[in-house]
């Protein structure tokens, strides 16, 4: 295989032998260029559909768009039955890797039998389409099963990630109105078992809407019982039959309900629906892996929790029959060079992370990656954060052996497929930049009155066009979706990211203008940890920020000013504060650092000048007192507020 070559010193062309059989070459642009609605009305004949559709895009009531207006289909036979029926059974869809070392090989006719018994389980406790089911659990099969199962019925599925606590999934059950909860007795974590029943029997003790609660075996760990409410998987799941007729659906029938961060406390539930997003997950996922079915070995190392796995671990690889790897554990767990020994293991052609986890094998040493043979690998991806040009450097030598290239995927929960991407038989790579539009996809870099931006310019992204895996609206609250998304510019998709355009059109991302924070690939917003922090009896007021850190890409750093003066403000308390953040949003939502100071900064209007207190947090070297009074801290904000008029 040739190598990745750098051209000009800063960019790096296509492998020859990649781009002479690549996926898509370079007329996929100009091809999308001249009729995007005909380009992507061809990206969706890749599926099987039961209906075509009349129309491929309705746009008549914007900012609530509807693609492939008529058409029917069902997402999970798309995943999973139609590879079975043209005779690709006996191929692995995923090679499944427990934390301990267990293992489990799953066929796409072995997942076929799955999905179909859990589809006529979920049928058999009430569970009609467009009922919302909650899912709960570790990485494991289950998880996915779970998933297409609910696509199989109809059911509308609402992942939410096993690390949040019982507070963030109440309030989730809450919001989606959740009939059932798919959960495990607890999943592997850093080597020892982790209980996920507990905070599911607190949650759904909240829920009256929950009926029941499907629990897997997974840790064999001892849980609470609710009769006539719990229910074993394997009690139910394994007595059906795995035959299941399955039914095709609107086009526009909603397929999974996402929580994420926005700027209010509130998490927002994003909609994303079937036909629109299958569409455009599978073309992405073929185009800008260069996803050879027969061949490659893919990895997306992520939670299916984060919208990455929902796209690009289960709907994305299965809709093209790809033979994928799922690991349930950490990367350091029992050693740190467990990911590539899975890579050797496994033969994985293709790795998908977050720069986070680059930058902590970085700290790991280069010596742990040498000790594995990862020949195997042809092409290595990046998403959450944009990664920083050291870090892709050590990714493309260290992991990549200076011979595959690097795709930085820019996209978020919102837009459900990738957005801005290069494309790796076609594109020239610039390292920390995550390039051009994907083709179909219209992006652009404005001011704050929306207007396009001279090259170099810093502004605001935008998307100009709907595209067919955009959300379709915040989970009962419209107007929330079109103020959030949309009454910026009115007619433009506001993403919430600064940007800028070089000479060349590369975009580059620069991280979130709004008020969330993004730490490892999560979004956490400033608000939701402020809101815990004065939950707390000892604390009056608190403000949040997100710092650069050379690992999670921001740590969370508050500010907060005690109720009493005199009241302890002491290391221990500052732990204390930490622990019921982790306790009250969950362990991921734990401030790095928590400062102790008498005043903050405001605007006249009331509103936290967190800008001031991101640079103080930043200045500060870590491993420093956690705690300060206010004459340096204060002074320092005072000298940069500007005077008042
Ligand atoms: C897929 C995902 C979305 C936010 C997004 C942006 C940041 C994601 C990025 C990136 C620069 C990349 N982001 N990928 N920034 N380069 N390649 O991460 O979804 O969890 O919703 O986060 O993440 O700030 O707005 P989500």
């Amino acid at each position: 295989m040739s190598e990745t070559t750098q051209v000009d010193g800063r960019s790096f062309a296509p492998p020859e032998a990649l781009a002479a059989q690549a996926n898509v070459g370079p007329d996929v642009y100009d091809e999308a260029a001249r009729d995007r609605l005909a380009f992507w009305e061809s990206a969706a004949r890749r599926l099987t559909w039961d209906r075509e559709w009349d129309e491929v895009l309705d746009w008549s009531n914007p900012p609530f768009a509807k693609w492939f207006v008529g058409g029917r289909l069902n997402v999970a036979y798309n995943c999973v039955d139609r590879h079975v029926e043209a005779g690709h059974g006996e191929q692995v869809a995923y090679h499944w890797e427990g934390e301990p070392g267990d293992t489990r090989t799953i066929t796409y006719a072995q997942l076929k039998d799955e999905v179909c018994k859990a589809a006529n389980a979920l049928t058999e406790l009430g569970v009609n389409a467009g009922d919302r089911v909650a899912i709960y659990l570790p990485m494991i099969p289950e998880a996915i099963i779970a998933m297409l199962a609910c696509a199989r019925i109809g059911a509308v599925h609402m992942v939410v990630f096993g690390g949040f606590s019982a507070d963030a999934l109440a309030s989730r059950l809450d919001d989606a109105g959740a009939v059932l909860v798919i959960t495990a007795d607890g999943g592997y974590r850093r080597g020892a078992p982790s209980a996920l029943k507990p905070a599911v029997d607190d949650a759904v003790g909240r829920s009256p809407g929950v009926r029941n609660v499907l629990v897997v075996k997974r840790t064999e760990q001892d849980v609470e019982w609710t009769e006539g409410r719990d229910l074993w998987w394997d009690d139910v799941v394994g007595k059906q039959s795995a035959e299941h007729t399955c039914e095709f659906f609107d086009a526009e029938h909603p397929l999974y309900i996402m929580y994420t961060s926005g700027t209010t406390a509130k998490p927002k539930g994003i909609l994303h629906t079937s036909g629109g997003y299958l569409t455009q997950v599978a073309f992405t996922h073929w185009a800008t892996f260069d996803l050879k079915p027969d061949t490659d070995v893919f990895w997306t190392a992520a939670d299916v929790g984060w919208v990455t796995g929902h796209s690009y671990i289960v709907y994305g690889p299965l809709a093209n029959r790809a033979t994928s790897v799922m690991y349930e554990g950490t990367p350091e767990t029992p050693h740190r060079g467990r990911w590539f020994e899975l890579i050797q293991k496994y033969g994985v052609t293709i790795l998908y992370t977050a720069p986070t986890v680059i930058r902590t094998f970085m700290k790991w040493g280069e010596d742990i990656p040498a000790g594995f043979d990862l020949s195997s690998l042809r092409l290595l991806g990046s998403v959450g954060e944009p990664i920083n040009p050291e870090a892709w450097s050590w990714y493309h030598q260290h992991v990549g052996g200076g011979r595959c290239p690097i795709v930085d995927t820019w996209w978020q929960t919102e837009t459900g497929g990738h957005m801005i991407n290069p494309l790796p038989g076609v594109t020239s790579l610039v390292p920390g930049s995550a390039q051009v539009p994907f083709p179909g996809i219209s992006a652009k870099v404005v001011d704050d009155e929306g207007n396009e931006l001279a090259d170099d310019s810093t502004g605001l992204l935008v998307i100009t066009e709907p595209w067919p895996s955009m959300l379709r609206t915040i989970w009962g609250d419209d107007d929330r979706y079109v103020d959030t998304y949309w009454s910026r510019f009115g007619h433009m998709y506001f993403a919430g990211d600064g940007a800028k355009k070089d000479a060349d059109g590369n975009i580059w991302l620069l991280g979130r203008v709004d008020d969330v924070m993004n730490v490892s690939g999560h979004r956490i917003s400033t608000t939701e940890v402020e809101s815990s922090l004065v939950g707390h009896p000892a604390v009056a007021e608190a403000a949040v920020v997100g710092a650069t850190d050379p690992t999670t890409g921001q740590g969370i750093v508050a500010f907060v000013i005690l109720r009493e003066s005199g009241t302890d403000s002491g290391d221990e308390l500052v732990q204390t504060l930490r622990t019921h953040v982790a306790r009250d949003i969950g362990p991921i939502a734990k401030p790095r650092q928590i400062m102790v100071v008498q005043e903050l900064p405001k605007t006249r209007s009331g509103k936290i000048m967190r800008r001031l207190l991101r640079d103080i947090a930043e200045n500060r070297e870590l491993g420093d007192v956690t705690t300060l009074t206010d004459s340096s801290v204060m002074n320092m904000i005072k000298e940069k507020l500007p005077a008042a008029p």
